[in-house]
């Protein structure tokens, strides 16, 4: 059986997804605000899949129902992406937030408590390289999984076991269910706060991170404290080598600018509340002093005053 998938957030990343899921057999509508001739029009190049995909656009004020949602917004415009089509969710639908940061998920549950919550993280590497046409740069894996297997959340045995409409996901190749969620979720967010602030701020691509020994030495001051902080929340399976594994994600997108710097240089705002300032917030809830973090913040919003 078919199903039919909303995109809300149709950028790289949705586009990406959007492309997969009409590939792999799926109904694909892209949700806008507004809509033109070109809006569901999209030129995928780099990694498969490649070409140009049409794909219909439905706008959020419409009402026809929304069955299954997949949310690929900025972190901070899922509540206010959620709020625009809440009108239209059927009484079953399944939602997929697949973004950046923590916290999120808190969030669309006390917005939407009713419905069923899937949470996803990608290493899958995209970037809009001109309005509708987006470059796949490096294929990555994606991983899904039920919010409430989270942590602190009450969860049962069918809950750790991938539900039926994930079968063509699966089927997308480099996509898995995971049981324990928010144990990657805080991984990708432990990466993203080592690197994506410290290349907006120094203006520079991943690679230099290494390569300049003041900017090494930073991220892993970053590292050790977002390495305390972990293991205070019990995140013990990649805590120790925490720093490793951001020199081995540093080196592998050398040549990549941080959707953080990205942000910047397009004028956007950016993440940084949902990584480091989400960081922070822990880190004093766990009684773990992080003044590496504390100061980055203070000179983020120095630097960038808009970033709230
Ligand atoms: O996820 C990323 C991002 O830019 O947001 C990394 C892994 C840092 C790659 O650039």
């Amino acid at each position: 059986m078919n199903r039919s998938w909303h995109i809300l957030g149709a950028g790289a990343i949705g586009s990406l997804f959007a492309a997969k899921l009409q590939n792999a057999g799926e109904q694909v509508v892209l949700l806008d605000h507004h809509q033109t001739p070109e809006s569901g029009r999209r030129s995928l190049t780099g990694e498969p899949p490649v070409g140009n995909f049409q794909f219909p656009v439905s706008l959020t004020t419409d009402t026809q129902p929304i069955d299954h949602l997949l949310v690929t917004t900025k972190s901070y415009a899922v509540i206010p992406a959620l709020r625009s089509v809440t009108h239209r969710l059927s009484s079953g639908a399944q939602l997929v937030v697949m973004v950046n940061g923590m916290g999120i998920a808190e969030q669309c549950k006390a917005l939407l408590p009713a419905f069923s919550l899937v949470l996803g993280s990608t290493t899958e590497g995209a970037f809009r390289e001109r309005k509708h046409t987006i470059v796949h740069a490096g294929t990555g894996i994606t991983h899904l999984g039920d919010y409430r297997t989270t942590p602190g959340v009450s969860r049962s045995h069918e809950q750790a076991a991938h539900p039926g409409w994930f079968a063509p996901w699966r089927s997308m190749g480099a996509c898995e269910w995971d049981s324990n969620i928010n144990d990657r979720l805080w991984l990708k967010l432990a990466i993203n706060a080592a690197i994506n602030p410290l290349t907006a701020l120094h203006q520079c691509k991943n690679g230099e991170l290494v390569r300049q020994p003041a900017y090494l030495a930073q991220v892993m001051s970053l590292c050790d404290e977002i390495q305390a902080v972990a293991l205070a929340a019990g995140n013990t399976a990649w805590a120790e080598d925490l720093p490793a594994r951001v020199i081995e994600v540093i080196e592998r997108t050398a040549n990549n600018r941080s959707s953080m710097l990205q942000d910047i240089l397009a004028g956007r705002p950016t993440e940084i509340n949902d990584i480091t300032g989400w960081l922070v917030k822990r880190a004093s809830a766990l009684s773990v002093a992080t003044p590496t973090h504390s100061a980055l913040l203070a000179k983020f919003s120095e630097t960038y005053p808009n970033q709230g």
